[in-house]
């Protein structure tokens, strides 16, 4: 097949900005380039994508959908890189089967029936505004198969959880070495900010008198700040944001990764990080990373906001096996699975059978 990527609008590939969804793109468009199939990645100027074809477009990025209010009309800048993106796919779309979108925004669903060749996407948040939530539900209402979500939880919160089709998620398996005998620290990544609800970890770890270690991008310094205050002799330790390399050399020795999300993550790469370094998860039953730990095999879920339950939970860790959250790992969301994952669904879209 020859594939046709948007990428998200709100920076450039590989500036960090573009969060997740980075990560999403770079791994789909290898993924299926492994298969032998034509890939081209459409991204804001300044974008780098080692190894994938790329088309740099210039143009005004978009305003980040989750720091607007749900109420929030929909709005492109002007000289915007969206619409010139969508521009462009329009211009080459007879070059291609197939075009997917992975940018959360109104105008690539709206424009979904005007394009001849098939419109795809990947939806990479749960529901933030009613201007979104309108133009999926109106899309999928359309052109059912066409609209894919990273997990049963993140669909449900457009209301679509019984209709959708869930892709997981994947990382590149060996950039992750396994660890079988770790530190005894506990580890929490993830950008700190209210939504991720570090406080609730930070005051396990305080119950537990084990020592938790901090990844991520400090987002919000007054919130940080606040739970400094709140929590002046808890045993942690803020690391910093590393990159996957180094990231993965402290992750693997931790004894496990504590998840506290307040919101509903559309998935929780993080927990697939963690479960391909032999790290068990510790989780909310809430969002995408309920749908990934196996509780009482590869770690455990645990009340949504109870701190209480966090603590119960690590008490236990000694019935986790680590060689299973490898395995885990490998058998669900290594590239190949998600490759396999995501042809089916272009299959299932061009009305093409397995060959
Ligand atoms: N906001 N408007 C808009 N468009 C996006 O593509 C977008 C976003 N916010 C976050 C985001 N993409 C990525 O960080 C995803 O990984 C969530």
């Amino acid at each position: 097949m020859k594939l046709l990527f948007l990428s998200t609008s709100v920076g450039s590939l590989g500036s960090g900005l573009g969060g997740g969804v980075e990560l999403t793109l770079k791994n789909i468009a290898l993924a299926m380039m492994h298969r032998g199939h034509q890939v081209r990645v459409v991204a804001p100027s300044g974008s780098v994508l080692a190894g994938i074809p790329l088309t740099e477009i210039t143009g005004n990025l978009q305003i980040p959908a989750q720091t607007q209010n749900r109420k929030a009309p929909i709005c492109l800048p002007d000289n915007s890189v969206l619409a010139n993106m969508w521009e462009y796919a329009r211009q080459v779309q007879n070059d291609y089967d197939l075009i997917l979108n992975f940018a959360y925004d109104w105008l690539p669903f709206y424009l979904t029936p005007f394009f001849s060749r098939p419109v795809a996407h990947l939806v990479s948040m749960a529901s933030v505004t009613a201007a979104m939530d309108r133009i999926i539900q109106q899309t999928i209402a359309r052109f059912p198969v066409q609209v894919a979500f990273h997990s049963r939880a993140q669909a449900a919160t457009f209301g679509l959880a019984d209709s959708c089709r869930c892709l997981g998620n994947a990382i590149d398996l060996c950039e992750y070495q396994f660890c079988k005998n770790p530190t005894p620290n506990l580890a929490w990544i993830g950008r700190i900010a209210p939504e991720k609800a570090l406080e609730d970890a930070v005051a396990a770890a305080q119950i537990s008198g084990i020592s938790l270690r901090i990844f991520g991008k400090l987002q919000d310094r007054d919130y940080w700040e606040k739970i400094c205050r709140d929590y002046p002799n808890a045993p942690m330790e803020y690391v910093g944001f590393l990159p996957t390399h180094e990231l993965q050399q402290q992750l693997r020795q931790c004894r496990a990764l504590v998840m506290t999300p307040r919101w509903v993550e559309a998935f929780g790469n993080v927990a697939i990080e963690a479960l391909a370094c032999g790290v068990p998860v510790i989780a909310y039953r809430r969002g995408g990373p309920a749908e990934i730990v196996r509780d009482g095999e590869t770690g455990f879920l645990v009340e949504p906001d109870s701190v209480t339950g966090l603590v119960e939970a690590i008490k236990r860790l000694n019935e986790i096996d680590r060689d299973s959250c490898r395995r885990q790992a490998e058998e669900e969301y290594s590239l190949w699975a998600m490759g396999d994952r995501t042809e089916a669904w272009f299959r299932d879209i061009l009305g093409i059978g397995i060959e």
